[in-house]
């Protein structure tokens, strides 16, 4: 299929409305991205003509949603090349996937002492479960520093790696500096000493090919919000026999074989994790989502992202004051930055009123934000439907808020 922005951008009603009567210039993809049609449509339809209850019921209705669902876990498979469906659990997010790694995993695999090791970089949900598991079982949460360009260093991970070491942490694509860690690489060095890789792939999966397999990853987490499916549906794949091994992360209905006041077996993978009744209109319209940009091709969407976010840099170089924060040749699609003499609040702020949305703050890794000495970027980040036009507006806007101070 030839990717056309102009043909793509019709799939997405939101992109047609004006913020202050101005037209709409949405750069906030990182945070979450806006829904297709395709995926609008799925959830209304199955509200309309379908929904019931999953894996419960005899009747039409019933079977006829867990087909649905079920076909969903096939499509999440397929679109990251697991084994098996098995491996493939959902959850709500990325967050809920990486709490409940801490939990199960931390519960059976973790004692006083064993270290996990995740990144100066990491998003907080990739810190906070740690320090929680940390308080509770008394594990040592080390950390990868970064280099000033915002690459790992590799170095000082091989230094970090011990007998004690049990899991290794880390984004596949930064939130903020975009760059892209290779976690191919990665995992041959944590598997070397036995350990084992759980991969944060919240921004990577929405832009560039994953393949669990020939990354050889242990865990690997999404969310489907990020990946133009809906909010509150996420996945966590995990290899079956480490999986197997973990003990539920949640107790309730649809997790379990049987039941007695004496004691509990549980179902087989992946439902041993799934307590309670999942959504399964998301993981539909997630399935609808993931078909849709493997209709377009991850490769069309990461080479026009990809000319975008080299546009984006290009352009804001030329920007007196300008301090680009994440400066890899091959980062991802997003460009956080500061101005000197300019808050990136009021940055946000002004941007915002020329109907151009950017994010501003923390970013939810505020580790890093003292790597680089600062409370807050501003961060444009992109997504399959923005235009070099639009790359032009975020420059030229920019411009003009600077000219105000
Ligand atoms: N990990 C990374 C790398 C992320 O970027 C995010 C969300 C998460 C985990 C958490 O995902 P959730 O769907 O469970 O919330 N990142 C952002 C962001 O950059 N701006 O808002 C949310």
């Amino acid at each position: 299929m030839m990717f056309s922005v102009d043909e793509i951008r019709k799939d997405f009603p939101i992109l047609t409305r004006e913020v202050y009567g101005k037209p709409l210039v949405y750069l906030d993809n990182a945070a979450t991205t806006q829904k297709p049609q395709c995926v609008i449509d799925a959830i209304s339809e199955e509200y309309c003509s379908v929904n019931a209850n999953v894996h419960r019921g005899v009747h039409f209705l019933s079977q006829q949603a867990t087909q649905l669902h079920e076909d969903a876990r096939e499509v999440v498979r397929n679109f990251i090349n697991a084994r098996s469906t098995a491996e493939i659990v959902f959850t709500r997010g990325t967050t809920e996937s990486l709490n409940l790694v801490a939990s199960s995993f931390g519960e059976a695999f973790l004692k006083e002492g064993d270290e996990v090791i995740v990144s100066e970089m990491e998003h907080h949900s990739n810190i906070v479960p740690w320090q929680l598991l940390r308080d509770k079982k008394g594990i040592v949460l080390k950390v990868i520093p970064i280099d000033d360009c915002g690459r790992l260093k590799l170095e000082e991970l091989e230094a970090l790696l011990t007998p004690r070491t049990r899991l290794v942490s880390v984004a596949h694509v930064s939130n903020v500096l975009a760059t892209v860690n290779p976690v191919k690489r990665i995992a041959e060095m944590v598997h070397a000493h036995g350990a084992l890789l759980l991969v944060d792939g919240a921004q990577s999966v929405p832009h560039i090919k994953v393949d669990v397999q020939d990354l050889d990853c242990d865990f690997y987490v999404f969310s489907g919000h990020k990946v133009y499916g809906p909010t509150g549906v996420g996945v966590l794949y995990g290899k079956e026999a480490l999986l197997d091994r973990m003990p539920p992360y949640q107790g309730g209905g649809e997790m379990i074989a049987r039941v007695t006041f004496e004691k509990t077996t549980y179902e087989r993978l992946p439902y041993k994790f799934e307590a309670g009744t999942p959504d399964y209109v998301g993981t539909h319209a997630l399935a609808v989502a993931l078909q849709y940009v493997s209709h377009i091709g991850m490769e069309a969407i990461a080479a026009h992202e990809h000319a975008l976010t080299q546009l984006a840099m290009e352009q804001m170089r030329g920007i007196k004051g300008m301090q680009l924060y994440g400066e890899t040749d091959d980062k991802g699609a997003v460009v956080a930055f500061n101005i000197e003499g300019i808050h990136h609040l009021d940055l946000g702020t002004l941007l915002d009123r020329l109907g151009i949305a950017i994010r501003t703050g923390h970013h939810c890794a505020q580790p890093l934000m003292q790597h680089y000495g600062v409370e807050g970027m501003a961060r444009a980040s992109f997504a399959l439907y923005n235009t070099k036009a639009e790359v032009e507006a975020l420059v030229a806007g920019i411009e003009r808020v600077r000219r105000m101070f």
